[in-house]
């Protein structure tokens, strides 16, 4: 490690026995904020209320003269600019895109990071070009193993200067399940900066980490990738010196729009008795969600909540509900997923190092008051 870098870019820590969130931690969670609950209403998040990670600074960015380059191991190597790639015929997805470390606020030790509660989730139409179309154009060599992706954001991490950068295995790039987009326009507008203005990479299925923004580049190698967010971070490991395994697809997850009206400082949920609606969403990004169940009583018991069918949007959370009738008292809400591979959200957390893939049922304490 540069002995000026490592003064301001320490190694990975885990937070002391009882160390609460330290003011770093805040400056993170101000940045990079997460979706407001009750905006899982909508199908499609509305613009700004999507949840925001954005490792460094979010470059000056101008469509035109943008180019993207298509390079390394192809035959042909391509310059594109946004209008040429406008030129393609044009995808649309609807994906539900989820930070690999939502959750980890929650861990016990904490992973010192972006402090997640729940929130590091939002659903967009995304709309752009399939990646298999321009590595098509490019034409990849027979040798060829991964493609990896450069942002034009720049900055520091655990003493390691780079460009954000991300690789895919060259049969995700080139598949079409998923279907990779480069995508240049969000809800039918163009990018917004933070997510990625001009050009991004939209992996649906996938954690966040892998949807690289601002791309610039796609270099086609001969070798796995073994930057920074491939090889050190985004590993699921316990210790620091296992070489772990490759954070990729999202767990699956259901949340509750926590119901009633909230305390201002606590957030504690306040509601009156009678029929509630307890509604969500669910995703996985492994297989379809198969059930959803509601537990009123910490956990203990469980009932099915009714999810919508599956519909067009393959790689989109889905809506659920269940009614409760609610006496006066003192509740823990909680739902959780299943998908079609067998995976379930666990009540506690498995732990690890970085704190990514914490899908542990969220649970939602409420009042309800007596009647008036
Ligand atoms: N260039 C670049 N791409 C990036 C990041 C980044 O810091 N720089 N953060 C990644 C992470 S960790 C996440 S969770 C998603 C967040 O995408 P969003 O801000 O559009 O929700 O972007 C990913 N792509
Ligand atoms: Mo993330």
């Amino acid at each position: 490690m540069d002995g000026h870098i490592g003064r301001v870019s320490g190694p990975a820590r885990v937070a002391e026995p009882g160390e609460g969130i330290g003011l770093e931690e805040l400056a993170l969670a101000a940045r990079n904020h997460g979706l407001p609950l009750e905006a899982m209403r909508d199908d499609v998040t509305p613009p700004g209320l999507h949840y925001v990670l954005t490792h460094y600074d979010i470059p000056a960015a101008a469509a035109e003269g943008w180019e993207l380059t298509v390079n390394g191991l192809v035959r042909t190597p391509l310059t594109l600019g946004t209008n040429a790639l406008r030129s393609f015929p044009a995808v649309t997805h609807r994906v539900t895109m989820e930070c690999a470390g939502n959750g980890r606020a929650r861990l016990s030790p904490r992973p010192v990071s972006q402090p997640w509660l729940v929130e590091a989730v939002g659903t967009a139409d995304w709309t752009g070009v399939p990646l298999r179309v321009l590595l098509a154009e490019a034409g990849p060599a027979a040798d060829a193993v991964e493609a990896v992706f450069t942002g034009a954001d720049h900055g520091i991490e655990r003493g390691v200067e780079q460009d954000y950068q991300r690789s895919l295995p060259l049969a995700v790039a080139t598949g079409d399940d998923p279907d990779v987009l480069v995508a240049y326009e969000m809800n039918g507008c163009p990018l917004p900066p933070q997510h990625g203005y001009p050009l991004r990479l939209v992996v649906p299925g996938w954690y966040g980490m892998a949807q690289v923004k601002w791309l610039r580049d796609i270099d086609v190698t001969a070798t796995p990738f073994t930057g920074f967010q491939q090889a050190v971070a985004y590993r699921y490991r316990q210790s620091a010196d296992e070489p772990g395994e490759a954070v990729t697809r999202i767990a699956p997850r259901a949340l509750m729009i926590p119901p009633g009206f909230p305390d201002f400082m606590s957030r504690a949920r306040v509601l009156r008795p009678g029929r509630v609606l307890l509604e969500g969403r669910a995703w996985s990004g492994r297989a379809p969600v198969t059930a959803v169940e509601v537990s009123t009583d910490d956990g203990r018991s469980w009932r099915a909540a009714e999810v919508d069918p599956p519909g067009e949007h393959a790689w989109a959370w889905r809506r659920w509900r269940t009614w409760w009738n609610a006496a006066p008292g003192r509740y823990v809400l909680s739902v959780r997923a299943g998908d079609a591979e067998g995976h379930v959200q666990p009540l506690t957390q498995p732990w690890n190092r970085g704190g990514f893939g914490n899908n542990a049922v969220q649970r939602i304490p409420v009042l309800c008051l007596p009647p008036d």
